[in-house]
C-alpha cells in the first residue's frame, strides 16, 4: 500500500488486540460482528453488521502518529497527527427514543470537534438499529435523521461543508446506536453525483427532515488525496430504480460511484481516483441470501484488486437491497506540480 496516504486502510486478519499492540499507527480496528457496547479501547470499534465473506477480517485503520487517545463525555477517540477517529454508542434502552438518541450523538460529536484541532468530520458513519422498523415519518430512519437535523442546525440558505456519510441498518434487537467517524483540521473537499439530487434536498416524500451529508468528500493532505464515497446506493434523481432486483441495484449503486468519482476528477482537474490496492469498498446486503450474486456481479463490474467486504445490513429504504461505501486514492495526473 502507498506509505503516503493519510489514511491507510485495510482488511486484515487476527485479532483487535494483535493490530493494537502491534504498531504506534493504528487510529482504528473495527470489530465486525459484535455490538459496539463491546468496545475494549478507544481505537477498538465493534459493529454490529455481520461478515458474510470469509476469512473473517478486521477494517485496521493507520495514521500518521503518535496517536493519543481518550474519551470525552460518551466519545472515545484516537486522534494521529494529521487525522481523528472518534465513536459514539448510546444505549437506546437508557438513552430514550431515537430522534432524542441521534440527537444526543450528534451533541456530543460537535460539542468534541469544536475543541479538537482536528475539528471537522469527513465522514461519519451511522449504524441505526431496526432501520426500517415503524411506518411512515415514525420509520426510526427518519427520526435518526429528525434529531440529526435538530443537532446540526444549518440556518436557511447555508451551505456548509457537510460529511461524506453512511447510514446502515444493524439488528433491531441491538441495544446500541453507533456513530463513528473520521475528522482533519481542514474540511474536505464536498462532491455531489450528478446522477443524483442531493440527500439534504429530497423532497418531503422521505421524511420530515432531509438526510445531512455529502455524496463523498476529498480529504486533500501533504499532497495526497482520498476520496471518502458515502453510503451509495441504487437511487436516481431522488428515486430507487431496480425494484427487488438486488443484481441490478449493485451495478446501478457502481454506476453511481463512477459518477462521482468522474465528479471529483472534474473539480479537481489534475487529480482522478480509481478503484485500485490503495482503496476499500465495503458492501451492505439486505438479505445474506443475496450474497452470491452481489459477489459475483461485483467481481465482474468492479476492478479485482480493490480490497472489498460484506457485510449484513438494512439499507434506509425499505426498496433498497444493497448499498456500497469506500475509501479510494487519487493519482495525480499531468504536470502542472502547483496544482498538487
Ligand atoms: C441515500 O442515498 C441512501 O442518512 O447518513 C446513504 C448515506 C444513505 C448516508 C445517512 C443515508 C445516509 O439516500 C441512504
Amino acid at each position: 500500500m502507498n506509505e503516503d496516504l493519510a489514511l491507510r486502510a485495510s482488511y486484515e486478519e487476527g485479532t483487535p488486540d494483535h493490530w493494537m499492540e502491534q504498531a504506534e499507527d493504528v487510529l482504528a480496528v473495527f470489530e465486525f460482528g459484535r455490538s459496539p457496547l463491546d468496545s475494549s479501547d478507544p481505537r477498538h470499534v465493534p459493529v454490529a453488521l455481520t461478515q458474510l465473506d470469509s476469512p473473517k477480517r478486521l477494517e485496521v485503520w493507520r495514521s500518521e502518529g503518535p496517536i493519543k487517545t481518550g474519551s470525552w463525555d460518551q466519545l472515545r477517540f484516537a486522534q494521529g497527527e494529521q487525522l481523528t477517529m472518534g465513536h459514539i454508542a448510546l444505549n437506546l434502552e437508557k438513552t430514550g427514543d431515537m430522534r432524542h438518541s441521534s440527537r444526543l450523538a450528534y451533541d456530543i460529536l460537535q460539542s468534541y470537534l469544536q475543541q479538537s484541532p482536528h475539528q471537522w468530520p469527513l465522514k461519519i458513519w451511522n449504524y441505526i438499529p431496526g432501520i426500517n422498523r415503524g411506518s411512515g415519518d415514525k420509520e426510526l430512519y427518519r427520526q435518526f435523521c429528525l434529531g440529526r437535523a435538530e443537532a446540526v442546525l444549518i440556518a436557511p440558505g447555508d451551505r456548509p461543508p457537510l460529511p461524506a456519510a453512511t447510514g446502515i441498518g444493524t439488528p433491531a434487537d441491538e441495544a446500541a446506536l453507533q456513530v463513528y467517524f473520521l475528522a482533519g483540521a481542514l474540511p474536505g473537499l464536498d462532491v455531489e453525483n450528478p446522477r443524483q439530487v442531493s440527500a439534504w434536498r429530497y423532497p418531503r416524500q422521505y421524511g420530515p427532515k432531509s438526510p445531512l451529508f455529502s455524496r463523498a468528500t476529498i480529504m486533500r493532505m501533504n499532497g495526497s488525496s482520498q476520496f471518502l464515497i458515502s453510503g451509495t446506493a441504487s437511487i436516481v434523481g431522488h428515486q430507487t430504480h431496480h425494484e427487488d432486483q438486488v443484481a441490478n441495484q449493485l451495478s446501478e449503486s457502481l454506476r453511481n460511484v463512477h459518477s462521482l468519482l468522474d465528479e471529483g476528477h472534474r473539480l479537481m482537474g489534475n487529480t482522478s481516483a480509481q478503484l485500485d490496492s490503495n482503496g476499500i469498498l465495503k458492501v451492505y446486503i439486505r438479505d445474506p441470501a443475496d450474497f452470491e450474486l452481489i459477489k459475483n456481479t461485483l467481481d465482474t463490474e468492479a476492478p479485482a484488486e480493490i480490497p472489498r467486504i460484506y457485510l449484513q445490513g438494512d439499507i434506509c429504504r425499505e426498496s433498497l437491497l444493497t448499498e456500497i461505501d469506500g475509501i479510494v486514492s487519487c493519482h495525480r495526473q499531468g504536470q502542472n506540480p502547483d496544482l498538487r
